[in-house]
């Protein structure tokens, strides 16, 4: 795989400007829409659900989740903030600058980045923390995705730590932030920026990519450089990655940490204001039935043979049971793990009853945290993990 060669693609800007939507998908959340376009003509995506033209939101249809474990490169979610982003990048150019509490700061080139350590390669889940807003009642603003924004890959790069060890971390380091090529697209709105802990920004599976399963990184996707941070929501996940600093402060006050990307710290009910909240961090377990959509119909007494992916979200994948009501019917197969923090496949045969079944996968992860029945209501719609029910037809 070569990086070194110059990316420009021809077109992009009026391509990302009028989307032509190609057709429409079945598209189902509480109160609607019950169809959106698919368009299937952004540079590097084939057919995506389109949430927003400028800049994108394109959403996987949920079918591409049944086709495999890893999510191919041109069907994989794409979400940009609110900023304009770079159509083309002259990758000789590119500098990733590291500077604040460090011993030297220093400008890398591309080459600097891939030799600054041995290559290594992670498989983790890349999941927006909205995913599953538009199923969440009652409804919030926000992106309304479905299911959809969020995608396995084998990531390729450096790990983040020897990156850093460039620039020699101070001995008053304590959050570490990163910031990409995508600018503010109204004059006076905050850059998108986002930090992690020092600790957490040293792990070994934290990595600066390059590689999205076999593939430079599609342009959406952050080419040509992009954080991986295995566990933790997408936001932490820094795109078209060009600078780092690093804070001597354990608060960030930027507004993408400090005002957004923040959960209620307890429960709260719709309408309640003033609580108390903490930044959005690491994932819950999470599992979907793939292979039958929502009001499939099924034989009553005879065998279903159900077939679904699931996450561990920090940890690997423990079990998924299958649950009807609440209540375990069968527990699934789990197919072999092809990297802890991915999707792993599962199956199951359960028997429907009744007129309708209401049945979905419910998985616990490795540090027993399983599922939650019901989704903790909050007011952006973050991190829903609670169990994905299909309604099936029993005939
Ligand atoms: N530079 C930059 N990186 C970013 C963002 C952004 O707006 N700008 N959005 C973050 C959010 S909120 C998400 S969900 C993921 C989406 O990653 P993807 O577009 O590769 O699927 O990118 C993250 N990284
Ligand atoms: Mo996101």
């Amino acid at each position: 795989m070569s990086i070194s060669r110059r990316t420009l693609i021809a077109g992009a800007g009026a391509a990302l400007a009028v989307p032509v939507a190609a057709r429409q998908a079945f598209f189902q959340l509480p109160g609607g829409p019950q169809a959106r376009a698919v368009a299937t003509d952004f540079p590097q995506k084939g057919a995506m659900i389109v949430q927003r033209t400028r800049p994108p939101l394109l959403e996987t249809p949920f079918e591409v989740f049944d086709d495999g474990i890893f999510t191919p490169n041109d069907r994989f979610f794409v979400r940009w903030s609110g900023g304009e982003m770079p159509t083309s990048i002259d990758v000789g150019a590119h500098r990733l600058t590291i500077n604040g509490a460090v011993t030297r700061p220093v400008a890398l080139t591309l080459d600097d980045v891939m030799r600054a350590g041995e290559p290594v390669e992670v498989v983790a889940v890349n999941q927006c923390a909205g995913n599953g807003r538009g199923l969440q009642e009652a409804r919030v603003g926000g992106a309304q995705w479905g299911d959809g924004a969020m995608g396995n890959a084998r990531w390729r790069g450096v790990r983040l730590r020897d990156v850093l060890a460039r620039a020699g971390l101070a001995g008053t380091a304590r959050r570490v932030r990163f910031g990409g090529l995508d600018r503010p697209a109204i004059e006076g709105q905050p850059r998108f920026t986002k930090s992690l802990p020092v600790d957490i920004a040293l792990l070994d599976e934290v990595i600066v990519a390059w590689g999205m399963n076999g593939q430079p990184l599609p342009l959406l996707n952050g080419y040509p450089l992009r954080l991986v941070v295995p566990g933790w929501f997408a936001t932490y996940w820094v795109k078209m990655l060009s600078d780092i600093e690093v804070l001597a402060s354990d608060e960030d006050d930027s507004y993408f940490m400090a005002k957004t990307y923040r959960m209620p710290a307890d429960r709260v009910q719709p309408g309640d204001k003033g609580f108390p909240t903490v930044p959005v961090t690491t994932m819950g377990p999470r599992s979907w039935i793939t292979s039958h959509p929502d009001m499939a119909s099924a034989r009553a007494g005879r065998p279903l043979r159900l077939r679904g992916i699931a996450m561990g979200g920090t940890s690997g994948v423990a079990s998924v049971d299958l649950v009807v009501d609440g209540q375990p019917v069968a527990s699934a197969l789990l197919e072999p793990e092809h990297g802890a923090l991915g999707f792993r496949r599962w199956s199951a045969t359960v028997f429907p009853r009744g007129r309708t079944m209401r049945i979905g996968p419910r998985c616990m992860n490795r540090g027993g945290d399983r599922q939650p029945e019901v989704h903790a209501w909050n007011p952006s719609g973050y991190a829903r993990h609670s169990v994905a029910y299909l309604a099936l037809t029993v005939i």
